[in-house]
């Protein structure tokens, strides 16, 4: 993580990152979404669900997006933030797709969600921790005024609950409030964004385009591992397999000793 990705995390409690994927990471990426997306369900391993716009372990169904867990410029902003014990949580591809009807999802964060102590954020010795994040690696343009993820900046170190009336009652769905952001990311941008962070969702406006992203969940490793079956895990690479490992606090994995993970 760099002097002015601390700063902008720090300050705003979140970042987006421009074109951290390549072309061709990008269009591998966008074209093995719409093999999930798209394929019949019958075809693909069970684990593969869809549910509405969630395509679960949508991380692990092609080497082409499971590439994208370990992004060369995301990558050291993992290791900050988990204190260099990553772990990865969970992988949906999320798809706003124009043939499902689309709704407003309220604000809400993980404090608002589980409590107070189930996130932290916090500054050490001029590095962030956070132990419950996630990284967005998009694979389609979001233009302003088509909808999709709305922000509280600095709310990931509100120390008082949100009074829950302001910014529309939490359910914005069409007007965004004063305070409120719309991250509109390019085809190939990440948004990293820790957990503690009040956040929502727009209604997808397009009716031409889908928004298709990964999900990516990210905690230090001796935090409860996440729901991925065995099945999935059998899929991957063994960098990612690492990863995906829960491990003891003292405990240091091989992967978290690169600056640069390729998968094997
Ligand atoms: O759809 C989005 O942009 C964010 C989805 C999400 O992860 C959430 O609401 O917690």
């Amino acid at each position: 993580m760099n002097e002015e990705q601390r700063y902008l995390f720090d300050l705003f409690g979140f970042l987006h990152l421009k074109a951290v994927l390549t072309p061709e990471q990008l269009s591998a990426a966008a074209a093995a979404a719409d093999r999930y997306i798209d394929g019949a369900a019958e075809d693909r391993p069970p684990e593969f669900k869809a549910n509405g716009k969630g395509h679960a372990h949508g991380f692990a169904f092609d080497r082409a997006l499971e590439q994208l867990v370990f992004l060369p410029a995301v990558w050291p902003i993992v290791l900050e933030l988990t204190n260099g014990k990553p772990m990865l949580a969970s992988g949906t591809l999320m798809v706003d797709d124009p043939a499902i009807p689309s709704e407003a999802g309220p604000l809400h964060c993980a404090r608002d969600d589980y409590g107070f102590e189930s996130a932290r954020y916090e500054v050490r010795h001029d590095r962030i921790y956070c132990d419950d994040f996630v990284v967005f690696p998009y694979l389609d343009d979001v233009h302003p005024g088509d909808g999709g993820l709305l922000v509280l900046p600095g709310s990931h170190k509100s120390e008082f609950d949100r009074p829950r009336h302001l910014f529309s009652n939490g359910l914005i769905e069409d007007e965004v409030p004063q305070g409120i952001l719309n991250i509109t990311p390019a085809a190939g941008d990440a948004i990293v964004m820790p957990e503690c962070m009040t956040h929502g969702i727009l209604p997808w406006k397009p009716t031409d385009r889908r928004r298709r992203m990964l999900v990516l969940r990210y905690r230090p490793h001796h935090r409860q591992a996440g729901p991925i079956p065995d099945a999935v895990i059998q899929r991957l690479a063994p960098e990612t397999r690492e990863l995906v490992e829960s491990a003891h606090y003292t405990h240091r994995k091989d992967i978290a000793g690169k600056v640069r993970v390729e998968l094997g």
